[in-house]
């Protein structure tokens, strides 16, 4: 049973808590069926779950605007569900089907959303960054007050496009947070093997003038809520980039083939002690906001949810052959009869 951490007062009402819970635990049961359908040779590629970190994605996703933009890396199902992606349309994708978020051409690595400022995940290390740094560009350019939120990995911190995009950031106080969501772990290699300094928010945000540079405890999820907003007030003021280090933990390994001979079970046991779904279980029940009926239906409901997205992915078609060239390159490119 884990054991509430969270001191934070709460920045959100019961109905806000209770859809938060919710959220992370669509994305839970999500990528655990995922995981399931994998071994079943039902879905391609490369697949990496984001099981563990759900209070990151939910909490700073949860008190954006919805014309806010996200982008983020390949660990991305949490981020797309978080912003509000319909499983089916996430389900659908895994599967390579047509009514997938990216017409079943992108997969696991690569939801987009377009319609909901999901601007995508993104298989490259840090290629991302430097497109959030765009966006946020654009938005200044254009005079508006929306905000950039980019999620990477602490492995995507010794990338040179992230320091050169965190540069032009800071230089032009573009309107962006930059997220790293440090799970300790780049593939199999330990933070302290990868980066000579080890607090990260020493290397994100102030060498380039960012306005705030903070840790949080990422399995805490209204402290992540917190945070982000800060940061999202900052920006919109014009008062430029906040570079967040969000503490975390994931529980599978780097892809659904990495058998995590770099980690012990006892790590895994006490980072499961503080499972950011079971603590702010724990924190709303003592709230008396939830209790155990309530959680049994909410479980019950997500069930049905994600049974339902799996039965339309099964059943929908593949991407017909004429989809070949479509949203891959723009037209004069497309080879000629
Ligand atoms: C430029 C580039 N180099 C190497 C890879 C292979 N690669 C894929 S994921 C990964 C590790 C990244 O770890 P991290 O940024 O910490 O993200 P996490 O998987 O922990 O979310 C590497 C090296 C890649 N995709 N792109």
């Amino acid at each position: 049973m884990a054991h509430a951490q969270t001191e934070a007062k709460p920045i959100v009402d019961r109905e806000q808590a209770l859809d938060w819970l919710r959220q992370m635990l669509v994305i839970r049961r999500f990528e655990e069926r995922s995981a399931m359908l994998y071994q079943r040779q039902k879905i391609g590629g490369f697949c990496h779950l984001y099981s563990g970190q759900e209070a990151c994605a939910v909490g700073s996703i949860g008190v954006l605007r919805e014309d806010d933009y996200v982008i983020t890396a390949y660990r991305d199902h949490g981020h797309a569900l978080a912003r509000g992606m319909e499983p089916r349309a996430g389900m659908a994708e895994m599967l390579g089907k047509a009514s997938g978020c990216s017409k079943g051409k992108g997969g696991s690595m690569h939801f987009f959303q377009a319609n909901r400022n999901f601007m995508g995940g993104h298989a490259i290390v840090g290629s991302h960054i430097p497109l959030a740094a765009g966006m946020a560009f654009a938005s200044k350019y254009r005079g508006d007050d929306r905000v950039t939120i980019c999620f990477f990995g602490d492995g995507a911190m010794d990338q040179g496009a992230l320091h050169e995009a965190f540069n032009m950031a800071g230089l032009w106080k573009l309107p962006v947070i930059y997220v790293v969501e440090n799970n300790l772990m780049s593939m199999g290699t330990h933070l302290h093997r990868h980066s000579a300094v080890l607090d990260l928010t020493q290397r994100g945000g102030p060498p380039y003038g960012f306005s705030a540079s903070v840790a949080v405890d990422a399995n805490d999820i209204e402290a992540m809520a917190e945070t982000t907003l800060e940061a999202a007030n900052r920006a919109r003021a014009g008062e430029g980039p906040t570079f967040i280090e969000a503490k975390t933990y994931r529980y599978r390994g780097h892809s659904m083939s990495d058998p995590m001979k770099y980690r012990t079970a006892e790590e895994l046991e006490k980072a499961r002690e503080r499972d950011p779904i079971a603590l702010y279980e724990v924190v709303l029940r003592e709230r008396g906001w939830v209790d155990d009926e309530g959680l049994e239906l909410m479980q019950a409901e997500v069930k049905e949810l994600i049974d339902e997205a799996i039965a339309h992915a099964e059943e929908a078609p593949e991407p017909g052959l004429d989809e070949i060239y479509t949203d891959i390159t723009v037209s004069p490119h497309i080879p000629q009869e």
